[in-house]
Parts: C-alpha cells; structure tokens; sequence
C-alpha cells in the first residue's frame, strides 16, 4: 500500500506531481472544501506532510497527524513550522536548502533595478498612452544608478551571498550584517544595522526569519535615508510595514522592491499608492527550474524518511 501524504499548497510541476501520485496516495487539501473535517476524517492515515515555506505546519496541526514521519518543506525558510515541536517528536523537518539561492538572488537584483531604474512606474506611464500626451523628457524623473551603488546585505546566508557576487559584478562595494562575523568571505562586516543602512545606498534583506521579526524599522529607514532603497526577498515580518509606509510618505526614503509581506497574500493597502514601490506576489523561487529542483528534493526526503533512514536535507534530526 502506497504511504499517505497530506499536501497543503500546490506544486505547479507537471513532472513532480506524476511522481508523487505514482509513490504515494496524495491528499491535496488544498482542494478540500472542507479542509478541518478532511484532516479530522484522514488526518491519522498520513506519514508524510508537504507544505510550503511561508505556510509551514503548526504544532495543533501536527497533532492531528499521530502517524506522521517527515514535515518536508518545499522551501528554505522553515519559521512557519513548529520546529520545537517536531524535534520533541523527533520528526525530521526537510528544507530545499541550496535549490532556490541563485533565483531568490536574481529577485533581489531585479527588485533593486526596477526599482532604482522606475521600471514599474514608466511601463504604467508607457502602457497607460501617456508618452504622447507628455512627451517632454521632465514628464518623467531622472532616475538612479545601480552600478557602484554601495550595497548593505542583512543576513549573509546562501542568499544573501549570492546577492553580494551578483552586484559586486555591478561594481557595487558591500559590507553586511548578520548575528556575527563570517570569515570566509571578502566583504566586510558591520555589526551594528543602523551604521550599515547609514553607510549603504540599498539595503538588500536576505536573513531568516526564525527569531527576528520587525528589524527593519523608522531608525533604521531613517539611517538608510532619503536617498536610500529597500529590497526584501527574505521574510515580510523582517521588515515593519507600518514605519516602512510613513518612510515613503514622509519621502525618507528613496524607493522600495518587496517580494514579501508581513500578512501574505494580503498588501497593506498604502504600499500600492507609491510610484517608487515595486511589488511582487512572494515569487522569488517560482521559476520553471527551481521549482522542479525543489519538487525532486521533496521527493528525495519523503523517500528518505519513510523508508526509515535520516532524510539528507533535515533540519531537525
Ligand atoms: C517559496 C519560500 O515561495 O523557500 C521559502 O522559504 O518562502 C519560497 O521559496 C515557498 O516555500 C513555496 O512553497
């Protein structure tokens, strides 16, 4: 009998979903139209759970699945799973750790251009027929250079790294932060984040959001300053939405790129209202090649830890 495993988001690769429906008996809920009576009526047949990074399992959750053998998240970013918990329980918890770094990478630079070049806001400008009617090149602000921008990385990790190859080819010097010093790499470190917003002219946050939540906030908007951009690929909550708002209100600082949210999917509604705010829908990892690469990671721990050995990419075991 194939084992039962309770998804809880979607995969959108064809070539994963063939293969988990071959191995295993799916319960996607969510398809349920009624998800707590699927999981009060199914919950005690699953060994395996598949859930996303920003979904994560909850503790009340988990305890609803007595049979359960692996949490394999389809992501890095495991803060959304009762990580306690599942160590109390000795479940391994799985991550797609090293699959998704390069992409989330490019969002970060992607988000910085946009955002610095206005790209968002003169493609409504283009598209909306408003060339014609102001043709004058002072119809649109100068925008700024990216190359040789002095760059602030929060949290060095894969990410954040390959963030900092990425605009070093773009001439940009970078300094980071993070809990403490890295010694193999050849940027320096800043220990303290108002100095780094203070001396940067774009803070790219890259860390986890196991601990720290609400880092970015008015003191240190106001080091980055009114020249300054923001980007972040890494967690919404890293980032207080409410002083980030009154920042651009008060024009403190320069511009943002957010690919995340603290209440995802809903926006805070005044982030929509900035011209120099460039948004994304948490689609970081969402290419073709990365999703696969995850897609076969999960099947890689899910095969892993039901067939009784200690799944390669846990974080827990
Ligand atoms: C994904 C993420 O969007 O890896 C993470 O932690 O948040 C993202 O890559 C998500 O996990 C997709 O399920």
């Amino acid at each position: 009998m194939k084992p039962h495993v309770l998804q809880l988001n979607p995969i959108l690769v064809p070539s994963i979903n063939v293969k988990l429906n071959e191995r295993y008996t799916m319960h996607r809920l969510f398809e349920q139209a009624d998800p707590e009576a699927y999981v009060a009526e199914h919950g005690a047949l699953m060994r395996g759970v598949i859930t996303g990074g920003h979904t994560g399992i909850t503790r009340a959750m988990m305890e609803r699945l007595p049979a359960l053998e692996v949490v394999a998240v389809n992501g890095v970013g495991t803060d959304a799973v009762d990580i306690a918990y599942a160590r109390e329980r000795r479940l391994p918890v799985t991550g797609t750790f090293g699959a998704l770094t390069e992409d989330v990478a490019d969002m970060a630079l992607a988000l910085l251009l946009a955002t610095c070049r206005h790209i968002g806001a003169v493609d409504r400008f283009v598209r909306g027929g408003l060339w014609p009617r102001f043709p004058q090149p002072s119809a649109l602000p100068l925008a700024r250079r990216v190359s040789g921008m002095r760059v602030g990385i929060v949290g060095l990790g894969r990410v954040g790294r390959a963030v900092a190859q990425r605009v070093e080819a773009f001439g940009c010097p970078v300094r980071y932060t993070d809990l403490k010093e890295i010694a193999e790499v050849p940027w320096a470190f800043e220990a303290d984040l108002l100095r780094l917003a203070r001396d940067s002219d774009a803070l790219i946050v890259c860390a986890a959001a196991d601990k720290a939540r609400d880092l970015i906030d008015a003191p240190v908007l106001e080091a980055l300053g009114p020249r300054g951009f923001l980007v972040n690929v890494a967690r919404g909550r890293l980032v207080k939405e409410a002083d980030l708002v009154k920042a651009l209100q008060d024009k403190r600082i320069a511009g943002a790129g957010l690919d995340v949210f603290a209440d995802e999917p809903n926006v805070t509604p005044a982030l929509l209202d900035f011209d120099n705010v460039v948004l994304q829908a948490h689609r970081a990892s969402a290419t073709e090649e990365t999703r696969e690469a995850m897609g076969e990671m999960v099947l890689e721990s899910l095969a892993q830890a039901l067939a009784g050995q200690r799944p390669t990419h846990s974080l827990t075991t």
